[in-house]
């Protein structure tokens, strides 16, 4: 045991959504918690995401949020559909104070290692500032896209202006009367787009690949639906629980073959309009798993696209190719009209292919193009990233990297086999990312707290995946995504955009499944998990602190 650590029974790393859910839910049952953060505030991706037009793009408002508490939703007032980052900040502290979180909370501190101890069945959380902690239980709720992918481009590091990625935009920037660059067209630089084009003298886009983006259709929220939303709420919360993708709003389970051309017409109109209270993909139940239904979806947004780009070569390069869906799909605000702008030039690297940044601009191979500053809209490691830089060492020396290099496995997407009572929220094999992450956030920290009850109940000291279920579970995830059009394209959900990441789909695509998943394992004392009994009797069972 190191004799300088501090002790606690879990250490969270985050204190983002999921990050301050679990110290709420973790105290509730006598558990001595702290989280860390290297952020200078609480909110996670909400602290860091500050590029101008960032917003929530989910049905927003009152369905992004904690859900578990009747009180917190009755409290604060949801200013609109797809409430901008400004707005989930100030929810998110509002939530550090309301929940009285600020005490359990490290900020500034970046965690530099973990490193499981047999003996004492306990982990080491090293940091940044020379701290060391000794923690029974870990959870990482480290986000599932915040490692920033900052890509590897010659010269980048040579630019003279200010140069900097979309989740590190530096406060207090104005960008006006510059000649500004933006790098990749993912769903934080589609938002960031026709705002900087606002403001700058001039702007340059460099596509990779060209994006489906729908319209999101922001407004403001109507004092009826957040009163209709108060009034119901516990109705409301099981049916996002139930939902195929966590959301209030309806998802067809229709073929969109099954209409006339015409019909799908109206149909797509329809749903075009509605933004993100209903969005375009779910306007039928088949657009991913059958290529027809799919192109005929694809081909009425690159109509819209023909339709709202004046240009048409500048039009013809804006049309994706895959198929819609493929990649996350993308909302955004005014993003394709921006390309009718006289200061806004698309370059497609596609085409005209990126070679070095200079100290002065961007070099293609049709010529150099002079910046001010450059914006890295290059998007994240996502979902194992985040893990992977934590320098995670588990039983037997085994470091998580290690473990994962050809491929990520996990049990339940909580739990990783060799790396004992350490557990993740919102991890690889979750449903994550394509369904309502704070509710996912909640249910899965629920789960962690239950589980670190039974250990505490059962005198168990350490708990991890037996043998073969990783595996199990791999094909269990693999099952939902079969058949589907998400494992045919290239996307970050298939690790397609970091060099060298395994190809592996990341998501769990039936949340609803997943839950009453974790439910039954919970319920019928954890099978598919080894565990072992406490060697060290611990102090809150001594003061029998532990009363769920
Ligand atoms: P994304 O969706 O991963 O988008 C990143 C974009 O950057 C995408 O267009 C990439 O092109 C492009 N990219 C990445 N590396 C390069 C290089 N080296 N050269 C040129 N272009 C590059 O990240 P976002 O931040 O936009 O969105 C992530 C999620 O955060 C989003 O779903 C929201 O939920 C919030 P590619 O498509 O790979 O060819």
């Amino acid at each position: 045991m190191n004799g300088n650590a501090v002790n606690l029974d879990v250490a969270v790393i985050g204190a983002g959504i999921s990050g301050m859910y679990s110290v709420h839910c973790l105290r509730a049952v006598g558990l001595t918690v702290r989280a860390f953060d290297e952020a200078s505030g609480v909110g996670g991706t909400w602290h860091w995401t500050r590029y101008p037009g960032a917003r929530v793009d989910f049905p927003g408002g009152p369905f992004y949020c904690y859900t578990f508490s009747e009180e917190i939703v009755r409290e604060f007032d949801w200013p609109d559909t797809q409430p901008d980052q400004p707005t989930v900040l100030r929810y998110c502290n509002f939530i550090a104070d309301k929940l009285d979180l600020r005490r359990h909370i490290q900020l500034n501190t970046r965690i530099t290692s973990v490193t499981y101890e047999e003996g004492s069945q306990r982990w080491l959380v090293e940091t940044a500032r020379g701290e060391v902690f000794q923690a029974q239980f870990v959870v990482c709720a480290t986000g599932s896209l915040s490692a920033v992918n900052n890509p590897s481009i010659p010269g980048l590091e040579t630019f003279k202006g200010l140069s900097f990625h979309t989740a590190r935009w530096p406060s207090d920037l104005s960008l006006a009367g510059k000649r500004v660059g933006v790098i990749g067209t993912g769903s934080s630089a589609v938002q960031a787009i026709p705002v900087i084009a606002e403001e700058a003298m001039h702007l340059t886009v460099f596509q990779r690949t060209p994006q489906f983006v729908i319209p999101a259709g922001n407004r403001s929220i109507d004092p009826e639906t957040t009163r209709y939303a108060r009034a119901k709420w516990p109705e409301i919360r099981n049916d996002m629980v139930k939902s195929k993708k966590g959301s209030p709003f309806p998802q067809s389970s229709r073929s969109a073959l099954d209409d006339t051309p015409a019909q799908r017409e109206e149909m797509y109109e329809t749903w075009w309009k509605r933004g993100s209270q209903g969005i375009l993909i779910y306007s039928y139940g088949d657009h991913m798993t059958n290529r027809q239904a799919n192109k005929a979806l694809s081909d009425f947004v690159r109509r819209k696209i023909s339709q709202i780009v004046r240009d048409k070569d500048i039009a013809r390069k804006l049309m994706p190719e895959y198929d819609i869906g493929g990649k996350r799909l993308v909302l955004g605000t005014n993003y394709f009209e921006t390309y009718n702008r006289d200061n806004v030039t698309l370059v497609d690297l596609k085409t005209d292919p990126l070679l070095e940044v200079t100290p002065t601009g961007v070099r293609t191979e049709s010529g150099h193009r002079p910046l001010d500053a450059l914006v890295l809209g290059t998007g994240f490691d996502a979902l194992t990233g985040a893990l992977l830089r934590l320098n995670i060492t588990g039983r037997d020396g085994l470091r998580l990297n290690d473990k994962w290099s050809d491929r990520f496995s996990t049990y339940l997407g909580m739990s990783v086999r060799g790396f004992p009572n350490l557990f993740m929220i919102n991890g690889p094999q979750t449903p994550s990312v394509l369904w309502n992450m704070p509710l996912a956030a909640e249910l899965e920290a629920d789960w962690i707290r239950d589980c670190i009850v039974h250990m505490r109940r059962n005198k168990l000291g350490a708990i991890e995946p037996a043998e073969g279920t990783e595996a199990n579970w791999g094909r269990e995830v693999e099952a939902t995504a079969s058949g589907t059009l998400f494992t045919e394209n290239n996307s970050w959900f298939m690790g397609s955009n970091i060099p060298g990441k395994p190809r592996q789909f990341i998501v769990h695509l039936n949340g609803p499944e997943f839950f009453k998943r974790l439910s039954r394992v919970a319920s019928e004392d954890y099978p598919g998990f080894d565990v072992e009994a406490e060697r060290l009797l611990h102090a809150s069972l001594q003061r029998g602190t532990c009363s769920p």
